[in-house]
Formats: structure tokens, sequence, C-alpha cells
């Protein structure tokens, strides 16, 4: 036999193998054997590079580095789906259904995959380009990335031409395993499978993603001519002949009664299941029926989503902590016996202030009740009073700051604790973080950590020591070598040019906002004329109401903070406004000038072209992907990984509508 004889027997022979494993769920050779074939076939490969092609299972490993993921646009858009919540709207989506079709309507149910939706496109049964959903009609080349996904097929069993569709994701135990991992490396964790997926699968290394384990369900197409088949049913059966993973689950329904058992079933099971669902898929079965009833802009009229409740378990409160933050306020922190909530494991959920934790009546050692609200953020929704221990004491609101010790106090009506000791360590610490974040100082690498080890060394005490701070002090730091402590200097260095507005937000005056220190700036123009300031002068700004200004005036009005001015201004720190004047401001100034945007989710008001086109007009960069430099994030319908970026990064998220009025109205939004 051939080199090229043997590679190809050898291919299809892992190949079967590996649809068996992947796609069926039902291996028929060890581990060791597929090995044993597998080097057999790298080692022929290796002798003789002209017999690798495409579909060899060596080709699967990734290796190569992408410099950026190509716009792809969707012959046919990918829909998304209406979402329903209880069984009323079951019951009216099907009288609407039945309204119009009449009442011979059978239903599939599938389990709705909390992955990411790709479509998948073979040329003469080849497997040619895959991409991400993006908004539904332009998404992302990440044909290379797919590759590497064991379960999508190389070739079909026919040598159809077709775009298939479906949800690639992790499996729990792969985002379990890879978490451990990435936790032992010192890594940041991934919040859910979902994100680990979408991380994955839109990396630019494929090696990464070849090895995260990530699998497929398929359950449409772009155009169902190709496949032969009338129904929703018969096409999933048909996607699996063809060789595609389909989910096993699936399930005609002739109501809503019946639809209703197989949500409840699969309420039941869900957190025995090995994959991540967020709620059921019900489709009207006939394709004749579903032309019928057609679409709206956004969605199938013959479908809808049904969405699971959010997940709740139960855990034990072991203790509540208090953190001082950067203005003295104290807040509590719930700490709990770690438990898997929609798909991460949660042990610390905000408990928000005093009021919060009597009025739900929390005690240490109390079984609660934890949910996520937004499916994001962890939060008790009650005690589980059956199980509270009979002489379990109330729960007493700290008297003294956790960090200095000083007394605690309420200022005027708040429901806040307070430590008001302007010593206190929690708060500089929290104020030279806060000084150095991207609204204020900008400097880049001077985060949390780093700021916590400079005031354990005695390096900073204050905001001004930050500049007179030099590279031997730097390398005292754990972690800190030369490399990093001058590109920290650099960046230090660079904020001493900011516009005043920077400043002046960094000082943390309370109730100054960045929005507040711009309008400040852009009117006193210099630190001098701003500290110098009367309460009416303030007050007869724009915007500007008299908690801002009596804030102000009394914060100025402190020989401490006078010192703390000369001392900057000793660092050659910029104490005035560099911006453009206020008689250029009615022209030139928008909220969108030197702003990068990123546009995510389906826009109705403007095509995406239209919204990139206004917002560079107002000076503004729109770019595709959410960084920490991004400063707004326009989330339209159905907005997925982006937006969950910005949220983790706290990035202002902006409705369509929101951005419509900013465009009109020139509106300034909160920065
Ligand atoms: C899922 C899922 C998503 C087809 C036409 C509109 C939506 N997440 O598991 N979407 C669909 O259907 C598309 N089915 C699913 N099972």
């Amino acid at each position: 036999m051939s080199a090229a004889q043997q590679a190809r027997a050898l291919r299809e022979q892992l190949n079967r193998y590996a649809h068996e494993y992947y796609v069926m769920d039902q291996p028929t050779v060890s581990d060791h054997v597929y090995d044993e074939l597998y080097t057999r076939l790298v080692n022929l490969e290796t002798e003789h590079p002209e017999v690798i092609t495409p579909d060899s299972p060596t080709q699967r490993v990734g290796g190569i580095i992408q410099e950026g993921f190509q716009k792809v646009v969707h012959d046919v858009p990918l829909y998304s789906l209406n979402d329903v919540f209880n069984k009323e709207e079951i019951q009216a989506f099907d009288q609407r259904v039945r309204k119009a079709l009449g009442d011979e309507v059978t239903y599939v149910c599938e389990l709705k995959i909390d992955g990411l939706s790709v479509s998948l496109k073979y040329e003469a049964g080849h497997f040619v380009r895959g991409a991400t959903r993006g908004d539904g009609s332009v998404g992302e080349n990440i044909t290379e990335n797919l590759k590497t996904v064991r379960s999508i097929p190389m070739n079909l069993q026919e040598p159809l031409s077709i775009e298939v569709r479906g949800e690639c994701f992790m499996p729990k135990t792969s985002f379990v395993k890879l978490n451990q991992e990435r936790d032992v490396a010192g890594l940041a964790v991934f919040a859910n499978p979902r994100n680990a997926a979408a991380g994955s699968l839109r990396n630019l290394d494929t090696k990464v993603t070849a090895k995260r384990n990530l699998d497929t369900f398929l359950y449409t197409v772009a155009d169902f001519g190709p496949l032969l088949v009338d129904n929703q049913f018969e096409a999933l059966n048909e996607l699996q002949k063809l060789g595609f993973h389909t989910n096993p689950e699936r399930r005609l329904c002739k109501n809503v009664e019946e639809i209703w058992a197989y949500i409840e079933e699969f309420h039941d099971r869900r957190s025995s299941l090995p994959y991540e669902i967020d709620g059921v898929v019900i489709k009207v079965n006939s394709f004749s029926q579903q032309e019928d009833l057609g679409f709206t802009v956004k969605a199938p009229r013959w479908a809808t989503a049904y969405k699971f409740p959010p997940e709740e378990a139960e855990t034990l409160l072991e203790d509540i902590e208090w953190t001082v933050g950067r203005t003295g306020v104290v807040t509590p922190t719930a700490v709990m016996t770690p438990v898997r909530i929609a798909g991460s494991l949660v042990s610390r959920a905000s408990l928000h202030n005093m009021d919060y934790i009597q009025m739900k009546d929390i005690r240490l050692g109390d079984q609660v009740i934890l949910y996520k609200a937004g499916d994001i953020i962890p939060e008790i929704s009650q005690v589980v009073l059956s199980k509270r221990p009979k002489t379990s004491p109330k729960y007493l609101a700290p008297t003294h700051c956790p960090e200095c010790h000083s007394e605690l106090v309420h200022l005027d009506e708040e429901v806040a604790l307070r430590c008001i000791n302007p010593k206190c360590p929690a708060q500089i610490k929290e104020g030279l973080a806060h000084f150095a974040s991207r609204n204020a100082m900008n400097i880049d690498g001077l985060g949390p950590k780093i700021v916590n080890q400079m005031f354990e060394k005695h390096l900073v005490t204050d905001v001004a020591d930050l500049y007179t701070l030099t590279e031997a002090d730097l390398l005292t730091m754990d972690k800190v070598k030369e490399k990093s402590a001058n590109k920290l200097l650099k960046a230090i260095d660079a904020s001493r040019a900011n516009s005043l507005e920077r400043l002046l937000f960094g000082l943390g005056i309370r109730h100054v906002g960045a929005k507040a220190a711009k309008i400040l700036a852009e009117h006193f123009e210099t630190m001098d004329a701003l500290m110098t300031a009367s309460k009416e002068e303030i007050v007869a700004l724009d915007t500007m109401g008299e908690i801002i200004a009596d804030s102000v005036v009394t914060y100025f009005d402190n020989e401490e903070v006078h010192e703390l001015v000369a001392e900057l201004k000793n660092a050659q720190v910029n104490l005035m406004y560099t911006g453009p004047k206020l008689t250029e401001i009615a022209e030139t100034d928008s909220f969108f000038q030197g702003k990068t945007v990123v546009l995510t989710g389906k826009l109705v008001l403007y095509t995406r072209n239209e919204a990139k086109e206004l917002i560079e007009n107002l000076g503004g960069t729109v770019t595709g992907s959410v960084s920490k430099k991004t400063d707004l994030v326009i989330a339209g319908a159905d907005a997925g990984s982006k937006k969950t970026k910005a949220e983790q990064l706290e990035i202002p998220i902006w409705s369509e509508e929101e951005l419509k009025k900013a465009i009109e109205g020139g509106v300034k939004g909160e920065d």
C-alpha cells in the first residue's frame, strides 16, 4: 500500500472512531487503540507531508495564530428567539399559533443550550467556513478555531452544500477542569462555561481552542432544501445522519400540557446534565406551517424560548466580612460555603448595608438561598428559617472600623455605616486606586494590588507621593522587576500632563463624579480658581446643585488639601484644564469625543454602518471588541458575550434608544 493509501485508511478509521466518541457518545475502541493509530498517522504524515489532507485528525490540534477575525456576512440571518417565562405565556404562544394555523399543530421541544451560536458552511460535503452569529447578520470567521472542535465533521456523510447552525459550548466537566488549572496557574477563572467557550472559540491562537474540549449541538440549517425533509424533528435526525452532534433530548409535543411536562422534567434534570442549558426552545414542527407563520424582524413566529427561572442554591452563611471603601463607607459581604449556581461556583455575595441584613434578618450560621440576579450577580434571596438554630443571636452591626478600629458613624440620614477617620489605611488605599483608575488619572498598571503593596511598604501615603517614587522604591515590591517598574514610572509620569478634570475626579471629592469634575474644570480652568470659588459661583453653573457646591467648598476649606495641592504642583502635575475652550465646546464637544464605542446585539433604529458613522462624526471611534479601553457599549437586542464582558469590566452599557438620544440631542451621558 502506498503512503497515501495508508494515510487514507488511517484517517478514515480514526475519523470513524472520533465520530463514535464525540458525536454518537458510543465509543467502540479504547483511548489506547485510538492513540496507537493516531501516532501511526502522525509518523506517516511527518515522513510524507504530501499525504496530509484537511480532514486528517492531525489537523485538528490547532497551531495557527491569527491576527484577527474577518467579518462574515450571513446570507440567511441567524434569528434569535422571543423569550417566555411561564406557562401562561406558552399558552398565549400556542393560541397565536393555532389561531393562524388551525388545530393541527405539533411542536418539537429542544433544550436551549447555553453556548454560542455558530454557522458551519459545507461545500460538496467539505467544511469550508465557520462563523460566529455576531449580530445575526454579520459574524466573524472562526473557521480555524472550529476545525479544532472534534464533534464538527470535516466531511459529511453525503456531498451536500449546506450551512448548518447550532450551539458551540463547553461541557461542565471541562469547564471545572479548566478553571482548576487556571486557578493553580494564577490566571483569572472564567465565570461560567459560556464565557469559557466564548474565550476559547474566539482565541486567536487555535492551539488554545483545541485544548479547550469544546463540543457542539447543531439544530438548524440556513436552507432546508438539501435535507429533503419537511419538519424539524426529521431535520434533526437528518443532521445526525450527516455526522453532526445533535442534542438527544428533543421531543415531539402535541399541546401545552406535554410541553410543560417536558419543561418540568428538564428543570429537574438541569443540574445533572453534562452541559449548561438555560431553557427550552419550542418550535412548530412542520416546515410548511413555519412558512405560514413567518418571521418578525427579530425572531420566528413559529418558535419561542422558555427561560428557566434564575437558579437557586442553598448554602451556609459562614461569615459576614466588612470592608472599607474609598469614601469610608463600610459594606458587608456574605461569605458562604461555595455552591454552584447557573454554572459557576459562588461563595460571596454583597449584603449591601446593615438595613438589608436586618430586613432579611440574616444571621451567622443561617442556611441561605442564593440566586444570581440578572443571571450574573450573586444575591441572597432569603434565610431558611426552619433550619435556623434555636439559640442563634441576632446579627449586630459593627461599631468599629474593621481596618483602623475607629468608631463607625451614620452621616446625616444615611443607611451606610462610615469610618470617618481620614487616616484610615483602607480608605487611603482605595483612594489611591481610585486616583489611578481609568476615568481618573488613568495610570496603567497601578491597580489595587500594587497600591496595597506600596502602602504596606510605606512607599506612598497620599496621591502626591506617587510622583516621588523611584525605580529603587518599586523594586522593593514583590514580583516587580526592572521592566515593570519602568513601565509604571512612565505611566505615572504621563499622568502629570492630564487635564484638570481627571485630577479633580481622582481626588475623590464627595459627590464629584467624572461629569461634575469636567464641568468644574471647563469653567474654572485652573485649580487655583476652583479652590477659591464660592458656593454661589459653583451653584451658578449649569447642572451643579447645592450638594456638590457644598462638598467642593468644604473639601478645599482644609489646610491638608492645600498642602496636597502644593505637593502636586511641586511634582509638576498639571493643574489646568487643557481640553477645548468653552467657546469651542459648543461646536466640537460631544459626549462621543475621544470615546471608544462598541456596538453589539441587533440594532433596529440604525443599521450598524449608520450608527458607526454617526458616532464617528461626533468624534468617537467604533471598534469591534470590548476591552479595558472601551468607554461605552451600545447593546441592541440579544447582545451576547460583548455585553457580558462589558458588565464584567464595568463599562457603561447603553440601549439603542439612549444612543439615539445622545446622537440627536447632543445629550451628554454620564461618564
Ligand atoms: C439553543 C437553540 C437556539 C432556529 C430558528 C430560531 C432560533 N440555544 O439550543 N436556537 C434554536 O433555534 C433557532 N434552537 C435551539 N435549540
